[in-house]
């Protein structure tokens, strides 16, 4: 059965990292070459619950969108797009405030984290507040069934979720279906290089994927190992390891990583050869779309041509769920 699927990514930062890319994009692209009517799309509003500065958030912007091509988004498959672009994102936002409690809202994780890291409620802004409900909306616009993301988004899908069956009961109509949050349990929290958080571009615990080769290099030198071992010499954990796990996504080598991790259990391989195997399969894994986003970063019109005609493709759904939301509520006739 052919499914609507919707996700997007929000530009708060310069690049896509490869959490992103095994936790969402990959999976995204899995969908969209499955032949499902996907929409992916730039989350430009939400990023500006952080990013205050116009030249940053161009740049973001632009820098997504071609990670986005480069890794395997097809345009002539995907409806591609800024969220901004589409009005309608914001139109139904504003309908569904309606149907959430604050008291609801506070229990949002993006809130609290923030309240639990030494922010006063003074200085969260409402936008960061207010995110699930925008999210919902950016979802329920195009009646999906499926929400492919990683763990960390699980609780917006799932207070999406809940918006959706407040409307359709209020409403006593089922206008929104109730879409499924698609997060895969290998690879739906990819931890980061400190070993400790889930990778992240605002904890700097990243491994990108275009930056330039040497910061690639010193990212993963300076990944976490195990702890315990002192010396090449001293048996190591492999297990939850994060350079081993990195080698399970990214190495296409499968016995260079069992003669690895083989050696790595008798304490017969430094942690430097470990790294640099995984340098050398990361330059192999991501060469093709490495040169891709060279050849795109030449064509910049051909992209936003790309995007425009995204805008214009979901702006024509995104309207129709509008005038039916209204007409619900008692806004339209
Ligand atoms: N470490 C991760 N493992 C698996 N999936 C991840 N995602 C993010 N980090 C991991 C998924 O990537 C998609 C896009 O994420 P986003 O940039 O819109 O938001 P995010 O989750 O906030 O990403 P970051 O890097 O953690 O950004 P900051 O530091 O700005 O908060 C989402 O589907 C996300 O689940």
């Amino acid at each position: 059965m052919t499914k609507t699927i919707v996700s997007g990514i929000t530009p708060s930062g310069n690049e896509l990292h490869i959490g992103n890319y095994f936790g969402a994009v990959k999976p995204q692209i899995e969908l969209q070459n499955e032949g499902h009517q996907t929409y992916y799309f730039i989350a430009d509003l939400h990023a500006l619950t952080t990013v205050k500065d116009k030249q940053t958030l161009e740049s973001n912007i632009k820098n997504v969108v071609l990670d986005y091509l480069s890794l395997g988004l097809d345009p002539e498959k995907t409806i591609f797009f800024r969220q901004s672009d589409v009005p309608a994102h914001s139109q139904l936002s504003v309908v569904l405030t309606n149907f959430v409690t604050y008291g609801h809202m506070k229990r949002m994780h993006a809130f609290k984290d923030k309240l639990e890291k030494g922010a006063g409620e003074e200085s969260i802004n409402m936008g960061l507040f207010n995110y699930p409900i925008l999210m919902a909306a950016d979802i329920l616009l195009y009646k999906p069934n499926g929400v492919p993301v990683g763990e960390d988004q699980r609780q917006h899908v799932e207070i999406t979720r809940d918006i959706a069956e407040n409307f359709n009961h209020a409403v006593n109509q089922d206008v929104f279906p109730l879409p499924e949050a698609y997060i895969n349990k290998d690879v739906g929290r990819i931890i980061g290089t400190d070993g400790q958080r889930k990778m992240s571009k605002s904890l700097g615990n990243i491994i990108s994927i275009f930056a330039d080769e040497n910061i690639i290099k010193d990212q993963i030198m300076g990944s976490y190992t195990d702890p315990n071992r002192k010396k090449a010499t001293d048996p190591g954990t492999v297990e939850g390891n994060p350079v081993f796990l990195y080698h399970d996504l990214i190495n296409q080598n499968t016995a260079e990583v069992q003669d690895l991790k083989n050696r790595y259990k008798e304490g017969a391989v430094g942690d430097v050869e470990v790294k640099q195997k995984l340098i050398a399969a990361h330059q192999a894994y991501f060469s093709t779309a490495r040169a891709k986003r060279l050849e795109l970063e030449q064509n910049i019109d051909q992209v936003n041509q790309i995007l425009a005609t995204g805008a214009a493709k979901a702006t024509e759904v995104a309207k129709e769920t509008i005038k039916e939301v209204y007409q619900a509520v008692g806004l339209r006739k």
